[in-house]
């Protein structure tokens, strides 16, 4: 048989913290990403003999993960107030310095000034009016299909609503429901089988996606089919797309449109041999590509894990991560927590 749901629950996010943790000291630190030999070096040593060092640190991406856990696993519902007040507590009580997204830390002021009396006001608030395109909407969803793991039409609703605490753009709302879309086809299929059929991954999301993303107004195009209908074709070159022509194409930034059909490519990618990519594991290779990719390497390697994580299940990934990062004890007992209250 397949491997255990409680497994794939702890999977996905174990992965998005290891993804997270293990990125973020490349966010943004080489334009074209960290050499193949010093990542390389980095993985091997992580899954090499046990070594002293401090934990890496998670960042903003697990900050808001493990809110919105909490606030499932306490009350068993979906509360957008109670879910802005951990953010807003979280940000303003952490000593650590976790890195958030350059506008977003407004949100949380105009959240704290009001109480959270009006949690999403803050959001529709940004850029004018716009709303935030950024990802930080996608980076943090994961809680959500395990949350509403069997009802899928919820499981859209409470992504969007969870999204729009602090991001209101049409792009930051969809590429969170997308990230959720990829994580959800993870837990539903068996690795154990036929290796995976990525085309047809792909296909799935577009499907979903089309139910989901209005054509722009003036051109009649939907982004997030554009940027799915490329991971395809990037997919089927011979020999393998190469680092450039993704970075160039689908996007390594913190737009959510250039970074969260990043993530889902990487897991994709990931299920063959890379070149310069010195593993067999299939886990280790998904964040280890997302990571090559530079630019923001926390967060596409989150959401890659993430979503890896959900299909492979806890066992897939390497055991002696576990020593070198904060918060896995707690981010493996909400899983589990997220798991009890799922309806299977
Ligand atoms: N902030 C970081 N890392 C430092 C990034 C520096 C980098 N050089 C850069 O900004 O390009 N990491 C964390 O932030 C990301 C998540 O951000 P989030 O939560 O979406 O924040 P925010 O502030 O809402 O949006 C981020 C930036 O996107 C641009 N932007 C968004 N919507 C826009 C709009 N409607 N119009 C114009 N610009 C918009 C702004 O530059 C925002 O500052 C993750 O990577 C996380 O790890
Ligand atoms: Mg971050
Ligand atoms: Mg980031």
């Amino acid at each position: 048989s397949g491997v255990s749901l409680i497994s794939k629950f702890r999977g996905c996010l174990a992965g998005a913290l290891f993804g997270d943790c293990f990125g973020a000291p490349f966010e943004f630190e080489d334009e074209n990403g960290p050499s193949p030999v010093v990542l390389n070096k980095f993985f091997a040593k992580l899954e090499g003999p046990p070594f002293k060092t401090p934990k890496y640190a998670y960042t903003d991406d697990t900050a808001m993960t493990k809110c919105i856990a909490q606030s499932f696993v306490d009350r068993a519902s979906l509360d957008e107030r109670d879910i802005a007040k951990r953010f807003v507590t979280d940000f303003y009580t952490d000593t650590t310095e976790r890195g958030y997204g350059g506008h977003v830390t407004e949100v949380f002021r105009k959240l704290r000034d009001q109480q959270c009396a009006d949690p999403m006001k803050p959001a529709s608030e940004q850029f004018n009016g716009t709303g935030s395109y950024g990802n930080g909407g996608a980076m943090r969803v994961s809680p959500v299909p395990l949350f509403c793991f069997g009802d899928y039409n919820r499981m859209i609703h409470v992504a969007k609503r969870v999204t729009q605490i602090t991001h209101t753009h049409p792009l930051g709302i969809n590429g969170a429901i997308l990230q959720c879309l990829a994580i959800h086809q993870g837990l539903t299929l068996d690795p154990r089988g036929e290796p995976l059929d990525v085309q047809k991954f792909a296909d799935e999301l577009i499907t979903k996606m089309e139910a989901i993303e209005e054509p722009d107004q003036i051109d009649g195009r939907r982004p997030y089919n554009t940027q799915l209908q490329l991971i395809k074709k990037l997919l089927a070159k011979e020999g393998g797309a190469s680092a450039h022509q993704v970075q160039e194409s689908l996007g390594t930034s913190v737009d959510a449109l250039f970074s969260v059909p990043t993530a889902i490519y990487s897991f994709l990618r990931a299920q063959k041999p890379i070149p310069d990519i010195e593993t067999d594991n299939k886990f280790r290779r998904t964040i280890h590509y997302a990571i090559s990719l530079g630019g923001d390497t926390d967060t596409i390697a989150s959401m890659a894990g993430a979503i890896a994580g959900a299909y492979f299940g806890e066992e897939e990934i390497n055991d002696s991560y576990k020593m070198y990062c904060e918060y896995v004890e707690e981010i493996l007992e909400l899983a589990n927590g997220l798991h009890k209250i799922a309806k299977e």
